[in-house]
């Protein structure tokens, strides 16, 4: 008799214990939480996961900076390849991207970051949303024969652009 009161209490122990929810301040899990909030939650899972730091608004930042260097880097794509299709029918609509990735990356995104540390959400996510307004009408410059040579890229940036937007609205309304 002694004994099984034993071990039952060692099993409501081990009950207690598992159920025990993980502290907020426990990396992987606040990041696991926000980005159960936004349109991506692997794509966010894996952009947050090896750095990152401890509160939302580290996470925000995190998120707006991986949009401007995967523009950037974009950008620095379209440039290469608008050289390459010089006198093709590719020529135009890949002008025409890079044309809409250049502010976005000189000044937008910069400024949106900016506005970000200081605490102007409601700015920040008017910029990033634009951004993905942009990756979406770069894609749709290509049509029929002229393929487009930027359709990953484009989702991508757009797809991260709608991470860091909801994790923005978080920091505005809570989680
Ligand atoms: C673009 O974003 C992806 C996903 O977060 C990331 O893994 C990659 O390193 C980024 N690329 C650049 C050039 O920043
Ligand atoms: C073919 C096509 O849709 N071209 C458009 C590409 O984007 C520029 C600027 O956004 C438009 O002016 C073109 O009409």
């Amino acid at each position: 008799m002694k004994t099984s009161v034993t071990s039952l209490s060692i099993i409501l122990l081990y009950i207690l214990l598992l159920s025990t929810p993980l502290p907020l301040t426990q990396c992987g899990d606040l990041i696991d939480q926000i980005c159960k909030k936004t349109p991506f939650h692997d794509l966010c899972v894996l952009s947050l996961q090896p750095n990152s730091g401890t509160n939302v608004k580290s996470l925000a930042s995190v998120m707006a900076n991986l949009v401007l260097s995967n523009a950037t880097d974009t950008l620095n794509y379209i440039q290469g390849l608008v050289k390459q299709a010089t006198g093709t029918p590719l020529e135009r609509p890949l002008a025409d991207c890079a044309e809409l990735y250049i502010p976005v990356v000189k000044y937008n995104l910069p400024q949106a970051i900016n506005a970000l540390i200081r605490g102007r959400y409601g700015f920040a996510n008017y910029v990033i949303s634009d951004t993905a307004k942009q990756a979406d009408a770069c894609e749709k410059n290509f049509s029929g024969e002229n393929k487009s040579p930027l359709t990953d890229r484009n989702k991508l940036i757009s797809n991260l652009c709608d991470v860091a937007v909801a994790i923005i609205r978080i920091l505005q309304k809570g989680l």
